[in-house]
């Protein structure tokens, strides 16, 4: 390694704000020496240094320049077509049993992936710049914020780790100069973006994270799956807490009533839309803010959970998105957001299916190519995403800085299902919720590379995301269960659900406020509700319908338990504990067997 200080390249007093903190120093100096950079770039987040590095990735296309009048100050990046969501087949949870990486994760050894990973970063920023990205994942004096500092070679994360965490000196001033202070060290290169030199590494055992061959979000971003998630959750079992793939929304009456709930839906299954969700008319006075749309870390205070929203933006799903399903994510990306894998129009603005109004005559596709409304193919990529800063959200709870967090009242999870799952139900407890969210399972979606519409078992929607032993992961929230003097209410939510001719039968989006009010009339103990075997399910009166144009035999097969249907889900319940190979703790057991009994089987 040459110099670490940059030369001609950037301009004086940008990119060299350096951390005080000699393990940071060391470590940097470490991986400059393998990767043997050009130049080394020390992110400060400044203003300066962001319209710096908007120059260079204009100039380097790395992104295209949008029209300024109509998107101000947004951009689209456009990513290898081979490179367009998370590629769960080569993430690795590197602990040094394989045993303590359980059955849920792809498991490698430490050892023997730090050295094929090194081999892999011998020399590969040679001619380029090496970035040194602080950043802060939390508010400031919250218990719970981490930090995190990413290097790479991409400009892109870069630009997007800016709006999506508190990026810089923010960072470097609440680590300090303490040696032994714990922070994530994460190495990002984009080698040469081929899927055969991909790999997203995890060592949580060294608060370690190594992703290489991508360049897209979920993979590189290492601040979100990766720190807030995978490393997250292994800490959070070590240390009581909870960190968990979920949204966090405020949900305030018009008589000042004020209730947080989280919510965890896999990949692409509406936790964004949720989280900003508008009422209809008929719910006049009522308010929903969101806390965060991706990610909730929870502890316990006062025998109560509360949540904080780690991030500082949104890295959102685009198609779908439109002034009458979510007007607040349109005012969200109507500035300041950086666009990947939409489509272009002529006149330099951005498009996407399921956007308001006709397609455009002519459109540049997400892949380059011109697209017109005959293509068959699709403009823009179905996992084509948005970055954007929660404070472009007009919907933005005012306790989003809270250090404390908000006191969570309910948890729903929730899943993509044509079939089998009601609208809406109620777990008789904590222990029987912890059953809902192990066993719960969805249609695969395009935010994962693979097949897409297959039914999977995802439980907590942390599947991809759990960076432990999915059986010490269900003993976890068990034990936090034991904890909690005040727990949340736990449900259970299917905005999916078909009716033979294929159509969704509930309306979505703002409607769902329907079902948020029966979970916090449940919260507040006025709720009603029938017992049924599954859990408490509303009956069609106990959900407020007025206004809505819906019929009765859409809501009577929305709340509706077919035997038989469930007869099949419990035993897929069965045969998925099963698959874990005897880590699932004997209370989850023991719920199962009794689910069983009441269906006959
Ligand atoms: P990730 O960012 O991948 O974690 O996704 P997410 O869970 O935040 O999902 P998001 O809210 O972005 O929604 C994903 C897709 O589902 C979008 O195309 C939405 O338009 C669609 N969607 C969201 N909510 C609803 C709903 O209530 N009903 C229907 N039918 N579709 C919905
Ligand atoms: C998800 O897939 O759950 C996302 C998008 O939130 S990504 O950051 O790509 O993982
Ligand atoms: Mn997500």
């Amino acid at each position: 390694m040459k110099n670490l200080a940059p030369a001609i390249f950037p301009p004086k007093g940008i990119g060299d704000v350096r951390p005080a903190n000699k393990a940071v120093l060391d470590w940097v100096h470490e991986i400059a020496t393998l990767t043997q950079p050009e130049n080394v770039f020390w992110c400060d987040g400044s203003e300066r240094e962001h319209e710096f590095l908007i120059a260079e990735s204009l100039n380097q296309n790395v992104l295209v320049e949008l029209n300024q009048k109509k998107v101000p100050r947004s951009y689209l990046h456009r990513s290898n077509p081979n490179d367009v969501a998370r590629v769960e087949q080569f993430t690795f949870v590197c602990t040094p049993t394989k045993q303590e990486a359980g059955p849920t994760n792809n498991w490698s050894d430490p050892t023997e992936t730090y050295a094929k990973l090194r081999g892999l970063l011998a020399g590969c920023m040679r001619g380029r710049t090496m970035f040194v990205i602080p950043y802060m994942m939390g508010p400031a004096d919250s218990p719970l914020t981490k930090i995190g500092f990413e290097i790479t070679d991409s400009k892109y994360v870069v630009l997007s780790l800016r709006i999506m965490t508190r990026m810089g000196e923010i960072a470097l001033k609440q680590l300090g100069n303490d040696p032994s202070a714990e922070w994530n060290r994460g190495v990002h290169s984009l080698l040469d973006v081929n899927p055969e030199r991909r790999f997203i590494c995890h060592f949580p055992q060294d608060n370690t994270i190594i992703s290489v061959g991508s360049g897209y979000g979920g993979n590189v971003l290492l601040s979100k799956k990766c720190l807030a998630l995978r490393i997250g959750s292994y800490l959070a079992r070590k240390q009581n807490w909870m960190a968990e793939h979920m949204l966090i929304l405020g949900v305030e009456s018009p008589d000042g009533r004020k209730h947080y709930v989280a919510a965890a839906f896999p990949s692409a299954c509406g936790k964004t839309n949720f989280a900003m969700l508008i009422p209809p008319e008929h719910f006049k006075g009522w308010k929903v803010t969101t806390v965060g749309d991706d990610i909730a870390w929870m502890r316990i205070r006062d025998g109560r959970l509360y949540a904080v929203n780690p991030e500082n933006g949104y890295f959102g799903v685009v198609p779908g998105t439109s002034n009458k399903s979510n007007p607040n994510a349109m005012r969200s990306i109507a500035h300041d957001t950086i666009y990947t894998n939409v489509a272009l129009t002529d006149d330099g603005n951005v498009w996407w299916e399921g956007k308001d109004g006709e397609p455009p005559a002519h459109l540049i596709d997400w892949r380059r190519n011109d697209w017109t409304p005959q293509s068959q193919e699709k403009a823009a990529h179905p996992n084509s995403r948005f970055t954007t800063p929660m404070r472009n959200n007009p919907a933005l709870d005012p306790d989003v800085e809270k250090g404390e967090g908000v006191p969570i009242s309910a948890i729903i999870f929730g899943g993509r299902r044509s079939d089998t799952v009601p609208l809406v139900y109620q777990a008789f407890d904590w222990n029987h919720g912890v059953y809902l969210g192990a066993t719960m399972a969805s249609e695969t979606t395009a935010a994962a590379t693979g097949a897409v519409g297959r039914v999977r078992r995802d439980p907590m929607a942390m599947l991809p995301f759990c960076g432990y032993n999915i059986g010490d992961y269900f003993q976890h929230w068990l034990d936090i269960g034991k904890q909690l003097t005040n727990p949340p209410l736990i449900f259970n939510v299917n905005w999916f659900r078909k009716s033979a001719d294929g159509k969704f039968l509930w309306p979505g989006f703002g409607e769902n406020m329907r079902v948020l009010k029966w979970m916090i009339d449940r919260c507040e103990g006025s709720g009603g509700a029938l017992k049924s075997p599954i859990g408490w399910l509303p009956s069609p009166h106990d959900l407020d319908l007025a206004e809505l144009d819906i019929d009765h035999n859409a809501v009577d097969e929305l709340l509706c338990i077919d035997h038989e249907e469930w007869q099949k889900e419990i035993a897929a319940h069965k045969e998925f504990f099963d698959s874990l190979g005897g880590v699932v703790p004997e209370e989850l057991q023991e719920r199962r067997e009794q689910l069983a009994a009441e269906f006959d089987l």
